[in-house]
This record gives C-alpha cells, structure tokens and sequence, in this order.
C-alpha cells in the first residue's frame, strides 16, 4: 500500500477537517479484483435481503465482504503500512466494526446517499470509530463522490441539507484512493448522473472494546487464528475476543481471547 501524506500531514487534516485522501493507495490490480467481487456479492447479499423481505432500501449495498471473497481479506492484508495512521486515530489498537460496499448507479439511490454520520452516539473527542472508503472506480463530480462536511466533527447538531450542500467539498480523486473520515463528520454519497457504475467498499474500525457489527473471527473460524499476519489478526478482532466457556478464560496472557494490549 502507497501512502501519499505523512502521518502529520493526515493527522493535521483529520484534526481540522475530519478527512482525508490517501491517493492511489491501493495496487491496481486489486483494486480490479475487489471491484469484480463486489459484482459477486451483491448476487449473494440480495438473494438473502428479498428472502428475509428487507431489500427495500438498501439497494445495491453490501454487506460484511470478509469471509465471502478472498480480495478483501487480500486488502486486510495489504495495510500494515496504514496501521500506524489509524492507531494515532484511536490513540491506540483497533479492530474492524464493519466491512460492506455499494454500487452507486444512476437508476438506484441508497440510505448512504442521506445526509448522515455513521456514529449514532455523538462521541465528541473520544475516537470511537473511524469510516473508510475505498474507491473501486474515480470518483468524480458527476459519478457520485461522496459529499464531505469538513469540520462537522466537532459538532452535535445535524446541519440543515441545505446548509450541508452549500458547504460540503466532494471527496474526488482516482480508483484505489483510500477516504479515511472521523465517523462524526456529517456526509452524503452524491448522485451518480452517468450510466457508469461508482463502486466502493466502506471497511470501517472501531476501539477494540465495542461489539463488531459481524463476528469476523467467529465467522472465518478461530482455527484461521496462526495462518493469519500479526496485523490481520488485530484487525479482523482475534485479539479482542469475548470468551464463552471457562476454558477459553482460564487461559495464560499470551493465549487469552481478550489480550491485555487492547485497551
Ligand atoms: O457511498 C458513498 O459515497 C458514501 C458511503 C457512506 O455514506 C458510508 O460509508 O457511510
């Protein structure tokens, strides 16, 4: 993974602004590869959605792609260089809250193209979750980039759309490019006015104590455990477990579900 600011330079606009863009920071292959299974697990995702009768207004999004296709864990992989970024985010080690997608098109709008932020708890200075998206095509003007509210993390109140419209900067720039946005920063995906599909995915992390959306580790097996990098292994949530039988908690620092580094 490429990175095209320093960490002060992150840190500063992340204080001030509440986001930023890391450029071209995925390979271009994966990004082509990630793009593709989007495609994929939208097939798997909706098939569900119209089952359970709940694909009403959640069109073309999904949802917890780790575990259902290799590229994205492939993505995991890849961000080691990022961990120092998002640790001085969280003032310490996170974990992944949630990992899903969506396919902005012209013909259909989602909930994610609300003015809305992702934390529902306004947590003011306390870094509790961290968005991420990460664009799958350009993101441009017209396809759709999402609208930004820079500074609107450091406020409760919602802001009227009309003043979110007039004041909000479009996040634009190039597939791979990586937005990296405290979850208090108000925001809308834009609407996309051509017939080219805008494809992301909004891996998003959290303090290693909240409940992760998806049970990451339990779904891809507590044996996937020793095959997994340092780095995944953190991420994906091995080391902030909840133990559910006296012998997973009677167990030596080294080997417990809920490691003592995780704050
Ligand atoms: O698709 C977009 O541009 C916005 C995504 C979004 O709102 C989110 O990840 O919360």
């Amino acid at each position: 993974m490429k990175l095209s600011l320093t960490l002060d330079q992150y840190a500063d606009q992340m204080r001030d602004r509440g986001w930023v863009i890391l450029e071209e920071a995925v390979a271009p292959a994966l990004v082509e590869k990630m793009a593709n299974d989007i495609e994929r697990a939208w097939d798997v995702c909706s098939a569900i959605m119209e089952k359970n009768g709940i694909a009403t207004d959640a069109d073309l999004t999904v949802h917890h792609l780790i575990g259902q296709r290799d590229s994205y864990l492939e993505f995991i992989d890849t961000m080691e260089p990022l961990m120092p970024y998002l640790e001085h985010y969280f003032e310490g080690k996170f974990i992944l809250n949630s990992f899903g997608g969506a396919i902005n098109t012209r013909a259909r709008t989602s909930y994610a193209q609300r003015v809305h932020r992702d934390i529902r708890s306004y947590s003011g200075d306390m870094p509790l979750l961290l968005n991420t998206l990460v664009m799958l095509d350009d993101f441009t003007a017209d396809n759709g980039a999402t609208h930004m509210l820079s500074g609107s993390h450091k406020a409760e109140e919602k802001p009227a759309d009309e003043v979110f419209y007039a004041s909000s900067e479009q996040a634009i720039a190039p597939a791979g490019s990586i937005l990296i946005f405290n979850s208090n920063v108000w925001h809308a995906g834009g609407d996309n006015r051509t017939d080219t599909a805008r494809r992301s995915v909004t891996p998003m992390y959290c303090k290693p104590f909240i409940k992760q959306q998806f049970d990451y580790p339990r779904a891809m097996g507590y044996d996937m455990i020793d095959k997994l990098k340092p780095h995944t292994r953190q991420i994906l949530g091995y080391n902030a477990r909840v133990p559910a039988t006296l012998e997973e908690w009677y167990q030596p620092p080294e080997n417990r579900m809920y490691r003592g580094d995780q704050g």
